[in-house]
């Protein structure tokens, strides 16, 4: 049974949403261009005549680019030239966030999650003139338009675009931006944008939920550029008013059409339930929050505590442990680091309580846990942490063991050095990890490097014509996907990829 006092705390915290309408910018076409995202990028058509002042037969086709991702609805304003009318006219359809959904539309869908999400559609509509707004959301940058059959020449007199989210206006950079960072942090607040609608969704091309991982990493994102701390706290108590019945907190719920449980466990992501608390606690205060959710946050470390009975699990936990999506990753590790993480979180919010027996008990954990990592899991000799049976040396373990502080101060700063000279580590794959990686230079002082990655990761992106941050990057393999072996399926507006406003804003 869901929580009913934390679904009205949610419901009272809905976001208005605010709608604007967009006009395409160019027409263009895909073409070809070994230095951009995949492979493609899109050419502007120079054209005479206005969209409105030209008619199409059957089979034509055009593409539209809105010169942004936005998230919203498509309206159209359509007759036919003669005004005879004596079949319907049917369009095909296409939104694209990339070029690539366009350029190769035609490949036969090879992705392992439903094709549903891909965004096409055949439109057939009965009376011209009409208006007509397509009734799906879609997130798209790019339409790409066929007729498929029309009465006679068919003339497109408005195509518009009504964009919708909570918010609106992206807040200006700060004045010692460089144009490389002013437009580094445009993106990063253009992908949260997108993704602040009646919760906080991870993309809304794909999945449209609110998962509590990204969760975490938009709450800090929001913190320094939007501060709409109501739709952070809805989106807290709608999680929280779902927990399994074990205790767990959900990893993801769906918000429409009413909010309900997706039935999904991920246990680093149920650990770090207390650092979203705590870092929202600190940038609102509110106090009553952490008091109704402290139970549930520390009742996620209650079902992985026997785990760690002798300091150090030998194996991955029983559950789904994410870390990053990287097939190869052994994830023993880390994932105790973010439990670790979290217990030092749980422990500073019990303080905050004045549940001192409590904040006590989880801080001696903490140091007994912290002390046998250090001993059990670090190897001297390569001066790096180990994960799994097998010993593997990943980006992942180190950036978690600096995070839940096994090391700081030099040892951290040397630890980073040795991880970026390992030939043979197994590095990160999504935005959500290199957040984390920017993250653990930051906390060890390395603020330089923490910058240069920033502009070596993200830049690149922004490099290869991305107006948004996408689910996955990797720049050696651009056609990446964790669902098969179909990109189009990726979401290419990703909420967990909005680092770069956080981190060239904080200290
Ligand atoms: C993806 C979702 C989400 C993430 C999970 C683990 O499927 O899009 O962003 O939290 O993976």
């Amino acid at each position: 049974m869901p929580n009913r006092e934390f679904l009205r705390k949610a419901d009272e915290r809905i976001p208005i949403t605010r709608r604007w309408d967009v006009l395409p910018v160019a027409l263009v076409k895909p073409v070809r261009d070994s230095a951009a995202w995949q492979g493609w990028r899109m050419e502007k058509i120079p054209t005479r005549k206005p969209l409105a002042d030209r008619a199409f037969k059957n089979g034509d086709r055009f593409i539209l680019d809105f010169g942004e991702e936005l998230v919203g609805k498509l309206k159209l304003t359509l007759r036919s030239q003669r005004n005879f009318n004596d079949s319907p006219v049917r369009l095909r359809l296409l939104f694209a966030e990339t070029p690539l959904e366009i350029a190769e539309r035609n490949r036969r869908y090879t992705g392992t999650l439903s094709r549903a999400w891909i965004q096409d559609e055949i439109v057939t509509l009965d009376d011209m003139p009409q208006t007509y707004t397509l009734p799906r959301i879609y997130a798209m940058r790019y339409v790409f338009v066929e007729v498929i059959a029309t009465p006679n020449r068919l003339v497109f007199e408005d195509i518009r675009f009504t964009a919708r989210s909570a918010v609106r206006d992206l807040v200006p950079p700060l004045p010692h931006f460089s144009p490389e960072e002013t437009e580094l942090d445009r993106a990063a607040q253009r992908t949260l944008r997108n993704c602040m609608q009646g919760v906080l969704l991870d993309g809304p091309k794909r999945d449209r939920r609110l998962w509590l991982g990204d969760l975490r990493l938009e709450a800090q994102v929001n913190a320094v550029t939007f501060r709409r701390f109501d739709i952070i706290e809805r989106s807290i108590y709608l999680l929280a008013a779902f927990p399994q019945e074990n205790g767990g907190i959900p990893a993801c719920v769906f918000d429409r059409p009413e909010p309900y449980d997706a039935k999904t466990f991920i246990s680093d992501y149920a650990v770090l339930f207390p650092d979203l608390l705590w870092f929202h606690y600190e940038q609102t205060g509110n106090r009553e929050l952490l008091k109704d959710l402290f139970p549930l946050a520390a009742k996620q470390f209650d079902l992985f505590r026997s785990f760690y009975r002798n300091g150090v699990a030998q194996q991955e936990l029983p559950a789904w442990n994410f870390i990053d999506w990287c097939a190869e990753l052994d994830r023993t590790t880390a994932t105790q680091g973010c439990y670790l993480f979290g217990l030092r979180k749980l422990a500073k919010i019990a303080r905050i309580l004045k549940k001192f027996t409590t904040a006590k008990q989880l801080e001696q954990e903490a140091l007994f846990l912290s002390t046998e990592l250090k001993k059990q899991k670090f190897d001297p000799k390569k001066g790096l942490f180990v994960s799994g049976k097998k010993k593997q040396i990943s980006c992942a373990s180190q950036i978690w063991m600096i995070l839940a502080e096994v090391v700081s101060g030099n040892d951290a700063k040397l630890l980073l050095e040795k991880m970026e000279h390992c030939k043979h580590i197994v590095k990160p794959v999504t935005p959500y990890l290199h957040h984390h990686l920017l993250e653990a230079y930051r906390i060890s002082g390395e603020k330089e490097k923490m910058f240069r990655h920033l502009h070596l990761y993200w830049g690149t992106m922004i490099k290869k014509g991305m107006n948004v941050y996408p689910e996955v990057f990797v720049k050696e393999n651009e056609r990446l996907t964790p669902y098969g072996s179909d990109p189009r399926i990726n979401s290419a507006c990703h909420a967990w990829s909005c680092a770069p406003a956080y981190f060239l804003r904080i200290n």
